[in-house]
């Protein structure tokens, strides 16, 4: 048995509270060694890594890793918000009672780590002094060293963050526990892996995975779920999964910031990291402060929406990233920046990487590649298609290394949010952009965002798969009480921001090709959407928000035929009809739905019917 004091002593961690929590799991799960970490460990735990060959070396300051090749993506099935109150229970959050979950999740656990470390990760999901930073901190006991350095690239990491809390109570209790991956029964009935958070306890228990999400709690475990219930639970904030831009107009010296959510995979890394098109590149520049989470909360002096990335770094998907789509996310993954690419193909004898969408081709010398999984490609059978790169293959980095970073990411204060945006993958009927000023008929639209279903969905042809301001694997408490919730938080600024609705996604429909360019064009709606909250430019009011004109949109250099322009940029009324009638049951189940919502909703519908 390890000395949880000894360790803790050694590395200055002197909260009681804390103190208590680790000896507790030290004790449950017979850990043999303990380790604190601090960021500062990161390169001797490389090294390490590197010896046990849990990394390789992609070059120089940059390595390699894989996961089990069943563990390769979040678990939304597996995943239950538990907490004491089942008045708590949602459509989305697979609530269960925490005194089922608890005592279940402490039986997995029991002796896990008979014979292995448990790392002790201290962190803080906030930039440090954010007023929110009273529900950032937490503490990340693992078994897994990748998980350790993937923490430190994308948490604030040291014991500094915890020691010397207002409250020593106050920090979330987040235990990661892998177990045998062979042997969980991955999809089976007797499924063995449960990724747990019990919410009004402030406590994530997850067992059965080491990859992503599911293993690096601070990310989305407390960044989003946590947050989630915290946020809503002292009535402050809304934790949301959103990336988080600030346009700086360089005529003007003016700077507006933009928040939004897409689902998972439909495009936020990409535009957080978003070079402006050529054209405007002399006059717009595009700084990231997030791309995947938003915290959100009134200012009190100023009365405006604020908003911070509580994230360090970015875990983003490797697929199509290119110099064209997104050269900024190539740089910030260059040599020496201790990037970390998982389940990507891997070639040992050059230490280069590869996915589908690096380049147009495979590289042609097939010699040492492997696929994700370690198989030689030259092994293949002719004919055999199968990606080298697993589809959901990710990069890791920390914000530093992002060329774009806003230069006060950092700073205590956040920003001033000038506009909310939603967007999914849709192939059709979602115009380019649609612009709403109206607050509960923003939050509705948030709440009926609809994206295709990325794996086999059961849904009724032409229906989406609904994901609520794309917090839909997130949900922590009721969506009615959500909708209530950010009804609120925002409508208790002073100076409401804008919200619109956004697709880079439409398709032909003969051949299926994207209707409008994408990634660095995508600057274009949203400059749109500045100038007509700025009262600039008028656009065209449709029932469902309002779209730009063609001369109002900064078309110049983009590469677009004017069908495929009209086509996104005009509503589709009876499909839009159509649309209504799924929106009103996907509202229908989800109870305690505030009055404003099915107003918004009624006066939408009223719209598209005056139209007709
Ligand atoms: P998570 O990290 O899973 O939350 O995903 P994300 O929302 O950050 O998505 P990301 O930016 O990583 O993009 C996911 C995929 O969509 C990548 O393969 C991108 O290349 C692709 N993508 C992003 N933006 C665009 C776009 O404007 N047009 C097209 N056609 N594809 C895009
Ligand atoms: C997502 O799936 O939305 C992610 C990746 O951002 S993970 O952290 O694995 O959830
Ligand atoms: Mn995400």
């Amino acid at each position: 048995m390890a000395d949880p004091d000894k360790a803790m002593d050694d590395a200055g961690l002197t909260n009681p509270r804390v103190r208590d929590y680790v000896r507790h799991w030290a004790e449950v799960t017979g850990a043999d060694r303990i380790e604190v970490v601090s960021a500062a460990d990161d390169a001797r735990l490389i090294e390490e890594a590197l010896a046990a060959k849990e990394l390789e070396p992609a070059g120089i300051g940059r390595y390699y890793s894989r996961s089990y090749h069943k563990d390769t993506a979040r678990s939304e099935e597996r995943t239950i918000v538990a907490t004491n109150n089942p008045k708590d229970k949602g459509v989305y959050n697979n609530w269960r009672p925490a005194s089922e979950m608890r005592p279940l999740l402490e039986s997995k656990m029991r002796g896990a780590l008979v014979g292995k470390t448990m790392y002790v990760v201290p962190y803080l999901m906030a930039p440090p002094g954010n007023e929110l930073a009273p529900w950032a901190a937490g503490v990340e006991l693992t078994d897994t060293r990748t998980v350790v350095l993937h923490m430190i690239r994308m948490a604030r990491v040291g014991v500094e963050f915890v020691n010397d809390l207002d409250d020593p109570d106050s920090f979330v209790r987040a235990v990661h526990v892998t177990g045998e991956l062979e042997l969980l029964g991955h999809g089976t009935p007797d499924d063995q892996r449960y990724f747990v958070t019990v919410a009004d306890e402030r406590t994530i228990l997850h067992f059965g995975s080491s990859y992503g999400g599911n293993a690096l709690l601070g990310k989305i475990a407390h960044g989003l779920r946590q947050g989630a219930y915290d946020g809503w639970d002292s009535r402050r904030f809304l934790a949301e999964q959103y990336m988080l831009i600030g346009i700086h107009d360089k005529e003007t010296g003016e700077t507006y910031h933009i928040c939004g959510g897409f689902p998972s995979a439909s495009g936020k890394t990409n535009l957080a990291m978003m070079l402006p098109p050529d054209a405007l590149g002399d006059r717009y520049h595009v700084s990231f402060y997030g791309d995947d989470i938003a915290w959100l909360w009134v200012d009190e002096e100023s009365g405006r929406l604020y908003g911070m990335n509580p994230e360090y770094g970015v875990f983003g998907v490797a697929k199509d990233t290119n110099e064209t789509t997104n050269p900024t996310a190539l740089h910030s993954v260059d040599e020496g920046t201790g990037a970390i690419f998982t389940n990507v193909a891997y070639n040992p004898q050059t230490q280069e990487v590869w996915w589908e969408g690096r380049t147009p081709e495979p590289p042609a010398d097939v010699t040492g590649w492997l696929d994700w999984m370690g198989a030689p490609i030259a092994d293949r059978e002719p004919g055999d298609t199968s990606p080298w790169a697993h589809p959901n293959s990710r990069f890791t980095t920390t914000l530093d290394n992002v060329p774009n970073i806003a230069p006060d990411y950092n700073a205590a204060s956040g920003v001033p949010i000038d506009a909310i945006i939603f967007g999914g993958r849709t192939r059709d009927r979602e115009p380019l952009i649609r612009a709403i000023s109206d607050l509960a008929e923003g939050v509705y639209d948030g709440l009926t965002l609809g994206a295709e279903a990325t794996f086999a969905a059961e849904g009724v042809e032409g229906q989406l798969r609904y994901d609520p301001m794309s917090n839909r694997p997130f949900m922590a408490y009721g969506e009615g009480d959500y909708a209530r919730h950010y009804l609120d938080v925002v409508g208790a600024a002073k100076e409401l921001p804008i919200f619109a609705h956004v697709n880079w996604f439409q398709r032909d429909p003969e051949d299926g090709h994207f209707l409008w360019p994408g990634y660095r064009e995508n600057l274009r709606p949203l400059l749109w959407l500045i100038q007509l909250k700025k009262g600039e430019v008028t656009g065209r009011q449709t029932p469902v928000g309002i779209i730009p004109t063609k001369d109002e949109l900064l078309l110049d250099g983009v590469d677009i035929t004017p069908e495929d322009l009209e086509t996104i940029l005009s509503i589709d009324v009876d499909r839009w009809k159509q649309e209504i009638g799924f929106r009103e049951e996907h509202l229908a189940q989800f109870e305690r739905m505030p009055e404003e919502i099915w107003e918004a909703h009624r006066r939408v519908a009223a719209a598209l019917d005056a139209e007709a």
